[in-house]
């Protein structure tokens, strides 16, 4: 691949980067500090760039594509392309892969977790206790029980299958909403998400972020679940109108929330931070060795087809 100019968007993995710059002549967007830095950056060496890798961070806007008429791929170190113009590389004929399936056990697993740490108060209570409170203040108060809660999915992909999966061995009753009905499952299918809300007791997000679904959770949807209600989100952060889930959460109306994605990351709303029912990951949902390195394989695999002209591992355009 030594002729093939590769734009890596943002420092996503330190494996993909030593491969990419062994293999590949290699691009190093963020080392220009800002924007205008960043768009000279890519217009003084669009002529060898034929492939973008970004991820959920930075990925192939519309201005980056303009700026490369070179551009043959762009592929993802993210299962979402959110953050890729796909309907502009359609139209260019550029090609698309993503890294599905290697990350679902992780981000489901971490769904789970999130559920669990918010109703029973992992976080809060370790902290109770590094805080010498339990010397001082004695036990920690009583929390609330995950298995046998009703558990509300929305999106049932790959991602949300894996948690309703997870969800049933603690013996939970799984609803869920997506775009299409899949009745092999044998789970309660609701035609919107308002029903699903309304009925069941923990909320995940799990489908990809898109037009109809931005901002899918909001106010509505957030007081149907209500004050004993736990909202989890492994998706995207847009997918929640934010500033109404957090006045929610300050004013009682929502029981909590496990949160692994916001609206603007790295930014997460400061009111969140003094509340005891919710728990706040940086979103790290696929953020271990095993997976990243398999998602890192995953990109190196399709741009290697791409460049020996063979089928792409997981092509999405
Ligand atoms: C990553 C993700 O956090 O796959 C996705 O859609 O959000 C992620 O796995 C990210 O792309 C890692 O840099």
């Amino acid at each position: 691949m030594e002729s093939l100019g590769v734009l890596l968007t943002f420092p996503m993995n330190p494996y993909l980067e030593e491969e990419l710059s062994k293999r590949c002549k290699l691009f190093r967007l963020w080392e220009s500090p800002t924007p205008e830095a960043r768009r000279d950056f890519v217009r003084a060496n669009a002529g060898s760039i034929r492939a973008v890798v970004g991820n959920a961070t930075v990925g192939a806007d519309s201005d980056t594509i303009d700026l490369l008429p070179g551009l043959e791929i762009v592929a993802s170190f993210s299962v979402g392309l959110d953050k890729v113009d796909l309907a502009k590389c359609r139209e260019k004929g550029i090609r698309v892969t993503n890294t599905p399936d290697v990350l679902t056990e992780d981000v489901a697993d971490l769904a789970i977790g999130l559920a669990i740490s918010t109703m029973r108060r992992i976080c809060e209570s370790d902290r109770y206790v590094r805080a010498g409170k339990w010397k001082s203040h004695g036990d920690y108060k009583l929390t609330t029980k995950f298995s046998g809660k009703t558990v509300g999915i929305l999106g049932l992909g790959r991602i949300g299958s894996a948690i309703a999966k997870r969800a049933e061995a603690f013996g939970c009753p799984i609803s869920y909403y997506s775009r299409s009905q899949k009745p092999d499952t044998g789970y309660k299918y609701y035609s919107n998400v308002l029903d699903l809300a309304a009925n069941c007791q923990v909320l995940v997000v799990a489908c990809p972020l898109t037009e109809e679904t931005r901002h899918i959770i909001n106010r509505e949807v957030i007081d149907a679940l209500g004050p004993k209600g736990v909202l989890i989100n492994i998706g995207r952060g847009p997918h929640v109108d934010e500033p109404e889930l957090v006045k929610a959460l300050v004013e009682g109306r929502l029981g909590g929330a496990g949160l692994d994605v916001y609206e603007h990351e790295p930014h997460v709303p400061e009111e969140l931070f003094a509340l005891e029912n919710v728990v706040l990951l940086p979103h790290v949902g696929s953020g271990t060795w095993e997976t990243r390195k398999a998602m890192a394989d995953l990109v190196l695999g399709n741009l290697e087809a791409h460049v020996l002209n063979k089928p792409l591992l997981t092509p999405v355009v």
